[in-house]
């Protein structure tokens, strides 16, 4: 590279991910050949619109990338193309989701959404994101005992609220969602159902974790965490008479984005026929395998693991309560002097605040593409001890 500022920060940066333990649960490792499709020259293209419908010439290979996209994921989560549309446009996780409220929800509508403190994502309706300025947040969380949805308390409130559309998938929750009691829930009160499978979207694919395909209208997906693809998004919506897809596709292009980036797309692609081999059905299994581990061994040690373990990638550890008094910035910065990366969390039940909450949160994507095991797992949660209790 002639610019030798940026060379240096990008080879330290790289040398940074090699010298440390990555348990951040919505990171992972991109192939070689991810990094290449997304460092290409489809990046100098402007592909306004859609596959055979641009409004800029010179179209043809752009135009063969998004639709072998498109194609890929179709078949990646086994859906029938007549039955099942998919839009790769959005830039991130928050856009896609933003683009499906657009389409489906009138501005001032109730969405209901996990809170942020109990696991929710900010786009689920908090708040202070603008999901929550521009549509009403109808507000669930776990139970205070067991810590998991209670479906129960869950059916009352949207039967009450009668939200335009109930959002499930979480970013800060281990277990198995139960995505036929949603759409049950959603068939009582007339709302859609939408999934963010953004944390587990890799685990579906691998089928070590249940498809919402079955039960969902919409199902919005970030591409970088288990699915191990670039930075990005899709979002699949059921075609029929309510045509959802196209509406969607109208709110990610001109509703919200201009030019679709389609060295992103070309890199979606790439990432999506990876996870189509039969070892990634091995790696989604490692990860989970991997992150019951960590629990385990942290259970063992006398930490409290919110909801008493975990089914996914992700573990969530309450270190303020059940931890002497570590609060999770604390944690997260001793760990992190000790070589180990996580990032702070609120828990369910919050007594603190969000920039200084409870808990951190740990997961097993990054390290599991690395080739942990079990054993591996087994001696960071160890090391993780040692470090907290010093
Ligand atoms: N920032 C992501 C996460 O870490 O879970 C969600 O967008």
């Amino acid at each position: 590279m002639k610019d030798k500022e940026i060379e240096k920060l990008i080879s330290q940066e790289k040398k940074r991910q090699r010298g440390v333990v990555n348990l951040i649960p919505s990171e992972n490792y991109e192939s070689e050949d991810v990094l290449k499709a997304l460092g290409s020259v489809l990046d100098n293209k402007y592909a306004e619109g859609y596959p055979h419908k641009r409004y800029y010439g010179g179209q043809t290979y752009t135009d063969k990338v998004e639709d072998l996209a498109r194609e890929r994921a179709l078949k990646l989560f086994k859906l029938a193309p007549k039955k099942w549309s998919v839009n790769v446009q959005p830039l991130s996780g928050s856009p896609a989701n933003l683009a499906v409220y657009l389409a489906t929800v009138p501005l001032g509508g109730k969405i209901m959404g996990m809170s942020l403190t109990n696991g929710g994502h900010l786009t689920h309706g908090q708040k202070v994101s603008m999901t929550g300025k521009v549509w009403q947040q109808i507000a669930y969380g776990v139970d205070s005992k067991s810590e998991v949805v209670n479906y129960i308390e869950l059916e009352k409130l949207a039967r009450k609220e009668k939200p335009a559309l109930i959002v499930c998938g979480y970013t800060a929750y281990s277990r198995i969602v139960d995505f036929k009691k949603f759409r049950k829930i959603a068939d009582a009160c007339g709302a859609l159902l939408m999934v963010d499978m953004s944390h587990f979207a890799g685990l579906v694919a691998g089928e070590a974790y249940p498809s919402p395909f079955p039960y969902a209208d919409i199902i919005t997906t970030t591409t970088h965490k288990t699915l191990r693809g670039p930075r990005g998004a899709m979002i699949f919506s059921k075609i029929d008479s309510r045509e959802l897809n196209k509406k969607i596709d109208k709110a990610v292009f001109p509703g919200l984005q201009g030019g679709p980036h389609m060295s992103q797309i070309a890199a979606i692609a790439v990432a999506l026929k990876e996870a189509s081999n039969p070892n990634f059905k091995k790696y989604a299994k490692q990860v989970i395998k991997n992150a019951q581990a960590l629990a385990n061994e942290l259970m063992r040690l006398g930490w409290k693991v919110v909801s008493g373990g975990t089914d996914s990638h992700l573990v969530l550890v309450d270190t303020w309560m059940g931890g002497a008094g570590i609060s999770g910035t604390e944690a997260e910065a001793r760990l992190e002097r000790g070589g180990i990366i996580c990032n702070k969390n609120t828990i369910p039940g919050e007594t603190r605040s969000p920039f200084d909450p409870s808990g951190i949160r740990l997961g097993s994507p990054a390290e599991t593409t690395r080739g942990k095991k079990e054993k591996d797992m087994i001696k960071i949660a160890r090391k993780i001890d040692a470090i907290l209790r010093k």
